[in-house]
C-alpha cells in the first residue's frame, strides 16, 4: 500500500435520505467508508475527503440554468460531512465546485486549502493506485475515477461505498461500465481492508 491513497468523494449531508439532493441509501455507504478509513489510517495511506462546496449562486443549480436543485452551499449544515462519517484526524479535506461556472463533479480538481489541487497533490506524493468510494455513483465518483484513470493511476472503485443518484435508470450501471471501460477495477471495502496489510 505504500503509493496508495483513498479517496472518499462527497459523503455529506444533502447527498443522503433527507438532504437537498438525496442518494437512495447514500446514508449506507458511511459505514463502509469508516472501515476502509480505518485500514489507510492503520497503515499511513494518505486520506482525502472531498466535499461539494458551492456559493449560493452557480450555474450548477436549477435557477442558474443548471440541473440541480441547491446543495451542499458552503458553510450550511447540508454541505457538511455525513453524521455518520468517522474521518480519522489523518483524513485531508479537499473542496471543489466552488467557482459558480462549473459543476466542478472532479475530486481530482478539488483543492487543499494551500489551493493544491488532489491531482497534484497525489503527484507530489508519488500515488500510484487509487481506491474511489463516495457520492454519487453516476456524477463525481464517476468523475473522479475517469480523472484518475487519465492521471494514469491504478484506479479501485470500492462498489459497496458508492451509490448512484440515478436521475435517469440505469446511470448507475452505465457509469460503472464507462470507468471500467477507461481501465478501472471494481473491488469491494473487504479487499482494500485484506490488502492494507500487504
Ligand atoms: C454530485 C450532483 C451534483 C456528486 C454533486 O457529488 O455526485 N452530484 N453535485
Ligand atoms: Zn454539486
Amino acid at each position: 500500500m505504500a503509493n496508495d491513497a483513498l479517496i472518499v468523494v462527497d459523503a455529506q449531508v444533502d447527498f443522503c435520505p433527507d438532504g437537498a439532493l438525496p442518494v437512495s441509501e447514500g446514508d449506507l455507504v458511511m459505514p463502509v467508508l469508516n472501515r476502509c478509513m480505518s485500514a489507510a489510517a492503520a497503515h499511513g495511506v494518505p486520506i482525502y475527503a472531498s466535499r461539494d462546496w458551492h456559493p449560493e449562486q452557480t450555474l450548477h443549480f436549477k435557477a442558474q440554468g443548471g440541473p440541480w436543485p441547491p446543495h451542499c452551499v458552503a458553510g450550511t449544515p447540508g454541505a457538511e460531512f455525513h453524521p455518520a462519517l468517522a474521518l480519522p484526524a489523518s483524513a485531508q479535506v479537499v473542496s471543489k465546485g466552488m467557482s459558480g461556472r462549473d459543476d466542478g463533479y472532479s475530486a481530482m480538481e478539488a483543492t487543499l486549502p494551500s489551493g493544491q489541487t488532489l491531482a497534484d497533490a497525489l503527484r507530489a506524493g508519488g500515488v500510484t493506485r487509487v481506491w474511489v468510494g463516495g457520492l454519487a455513483t453516476d456524477y463525481c465518483v464517476r468523475a473522479t475515477v475517469l480523472d484518475a484513470r487519465k492521471a494514469g493511476l491504478d484506479t479501485r472503485v470500492l462498489t459497496d461505498a458508492i451509490r448512484p443518484v440515478e436521475l435517469v435508470p440505469g446511470d448507475g450501471e452505465r457509469a460503472l461500465r464507462e470507468m471500467t471501460d477507461a481501465g478501472a477495477t471494481l473491488t469491494t471495502a473487504d479487499e482494500m481492508v485484506a490488502q492494507s496489510g500487504s
